[in-house]
């Protein structure tokens, strides 16, 4: 079959349309000693009612990835959408729900290319110039952060706290994500400040089920 190089990015269709859940945990492989534990942390926080699922691995291999991600795929069926981080060929290849791209990932035109109009796309950003540049991209979502101090992160972009929710909200009429030292005790004032999500690593480890009740009911 010939390649045909000459398409251009399509509008997304999802645009504005799409509805982000309270709660968006990111499962993240690092955090885990095996695959084991990883797919039962994904059981887990599935069958205590989590929607929608990221899956990030900054340190696998492409092939351990595709591996691990089509395992959540089977494990998560319909009950969940699932996101892979930074990876449009993995979401693809595993059968995913959409990509979340960080300022070095690919541009959101280029992954919009890659995924089609069907898929969600979110992109990541730090401040207020990143904000301006997503809210004009192909993106369905934006996240902003980090809101407080994180260990999840390698080389985290400074804390943009509170204020930084709201500038981002004043932004964009895109959902907003929040990201980054989120936890049970804080998640209402990031809402509050006008995030339409939470992103969660951390705070969801110990005992996820009872991290994902007590989310929901603090959220909801
Ligand atoms: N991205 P935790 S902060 C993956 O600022 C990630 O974009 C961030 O983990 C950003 O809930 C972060 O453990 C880490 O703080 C979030």
């Amino acid at each position: 079959m010939a390649i045909d190089h000459r398409q251009e990015p399509v509008p997304s269709e999802t645009e504005g349309t799409i509805h982000l859940p309270r709660l968006y945990p990111i499962l993240d492989a690092s955090r885990f000693p095996d695959d084991r534990a990883l797919f039962q942390f994904a059981e887990d926080l599935l069958s205590a009612g989590v929607s929608l699922l990221q899956y990030r691995n900054k340190h696998g291999s492409p092939r351990q990835m595709l591996s691990q991600a089509r395992e959540l795929r089977r494990i998560a069926g319909p009950r969940a959408g699932l996101i892979m981080n930074d990876r449009a060929d993995l979401c693809l290849a595993a059968d995913f729900d959409g990509v979340h791209v960080g300022q070095d990932d690919l541009p959101a035109a280029s992954v919009r290319w890659i995924l089609g109009n069907k898929l969600w796309l979110g992109v990541s950003t730090h401040r207020p110039e990143q904000l301006r540049e997503a809210d004009q991209s192909d993106a369905d979502y934006l996240a902003i952060g980090p809101v407080f101090a994180t260990t999840s992160k390698v080389n985290p972009d400074p804390v943009v706290g509170l204020d930084g929710v709201r500038a981002a909200r004043a932004l964009t009429r895109k959902p907003l994500v929040a990201i980054g030292g989120i936890t049970r005790a804080n998640a209402r004032s990031v809402i509050e400040a006008g995030a339409d999500s939470v992103a969660v690593i951390s705070d969801l480890l110990s005992d996820p089920r009872r991290a994902v009740e007590e989310f929901q009911r603090i959220l909801d």
